[in-house]
């Protein structure tokens, strides 16, 4: 498969037991296979034991290694996925995917030995309480394959759930909209596309990276990418809803429109607007951002003025004025963005 296309919504099917999970099944598994009622002859017993217990043993076997089958599975569908999600997932667990993929599969093959190990010692024990002894001592080996491993797959769990929530971002032009929080990004998604994320009053309302597309077929499509608020605050000590914004300004933005509120009801001043500009500017680079006043509805004409010079001054683009709530300049803002595509895809054009 071609590298970037998977989707991350294909991570939904795996659902990856923690180690409590894994146990309770193995435990519930073993409990239905039992050992039958003594036969006369002992010779018969020990064989009838053994069977019993390479039963056990064997299903406990292959549960874990079907676990750690879909964890590598899972790890290496994330390995050929668009490197923004690869990052993503590194920030939840520490480790990339294909490293982690590589330590699975060296543990499944060790573990495959020491079941096979296991099962030819249980075959050659000359007692029945020999071959118990074997076999739960085996038990144990298989099970803390995943015990010793259960801290960093309930970190892979969390982050497949997370990731698997993610939008599809392929597109031929990705804008994203970003600002402080409460400047009105959701709102401005919801009136250029048909995405509907949560609008409300209060600052981190949108905590996930949102998607909605402009259809441009024949010749494609644009993404738009609603992101969560940014603190004017050091990288460091951005929490992680910020983070999923910043990696995806990083790593997936063609263009951003950089959000601002100035009307009587802003959240923040312009001051510490500016400074979250510029640490998006110098993230992605002063080519890729563009300056939007929103909010001009329930802003004072004489501060709208102002503003439009002193943010032309600051960042040497001269703001796009719209209203997002009402529906102002936002034909010109679509006539901007459309631009851009062509621009990105001249080939394509008509
Ligand atoms: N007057 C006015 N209010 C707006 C406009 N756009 C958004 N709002 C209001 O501003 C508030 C925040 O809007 P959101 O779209 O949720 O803002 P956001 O930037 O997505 O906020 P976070 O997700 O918290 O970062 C809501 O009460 C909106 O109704 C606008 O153009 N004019
Ligand atoms: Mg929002």
């Amino acid at each position: 498969m071609e590298m970037g296309r998977i989707e991350p919504s294909i991570l939904k099917k795996y659902y990856i037991y923690t180690y409590r999970e894994l146990y309770n099944h193995v435990n519930d598994r073993l409990k239905s296979i039992q050992i039958p009622p003594p036969p006369s002859k002992r010779r018969d017993l020990l064989i009838t034991v053994k069977n019993t217990l390479l039963a056990k043993l064997a299903a406990c076997y292959n549960i874990v290694n079907r676990e750690y089958t879909k964890i590598i599975e899972a790890l290496e569908k994330i390995e050929s996925m668009h490197p923004f999600y690869q990052e993503l997932f590194k920030t939840h667990v520490g480790v990339e995917p294909g490293e982690l993929a590589r330590r699975f599969r060296i543990n499944r093959r060790n573990m495959r030995r020491i079941y096979l190990d296991i099962r030819s010692n249980i075959k050659s024990s000359l007692l029945v309480r020999d071959a118990i002894t074997v076999f739960r001592r085996g038990l144990g080996r298989i099970l803390s394959f995943y015990k010793r491993n259960s801290r960093v797959i309930e970190k892979i769990k969390e982050a497949i759930i997370e990731l698997s929530k993610m939008p599809d971002i392929t597109g031929e032009l990705v804008v994203i909209i970003a600002g402080m929080p409460q400047v009105g990004k959701s709102t401005l998604i919801t009136r250029l596309t048909r995405a509907r994320p949560e609008i409300a009053n209060y600052p981190f309302t949108t905590k996930n990276i949102i998607a909605g597309h402009i259809s441009m077929e024949p010749y494609g499509r644009i993404v738009l990418l609603d992101t969560p608020g940014l603190l004017d605050r050091p990288l460091e000590e951005k929490n992680p809803i910020e983070l999923k914004a910043i990696h995806a300004l990083k790593h997936l933005a063609d263009k951003v429109l950089f959000l601002f509120d100035i009307s009587i009801n802003r959240y923040y001043e312009y001051s510490q607007q500016l400074r979250v500009y510029r640490d998006v500017e110098e993230l992605i680079g002063s080519d890729k951002i563009y300056p939007v006043i929103n909010k001009i509805d329930a802003t004072p004409e004489n501060t709208l003025k102002k503003y439009v010079g002193v943010i032309e001054g600051d960042t040497g683009r001269k703001p796009l004025l719209i209203s997002a709530l009402r529906g102002d300049g936002l034909d010109q803002l679509l006539e901007m963005i459309t631009g851009w595509f062509w621009m990105k895809n001249q080939s394509r054009k008509p």
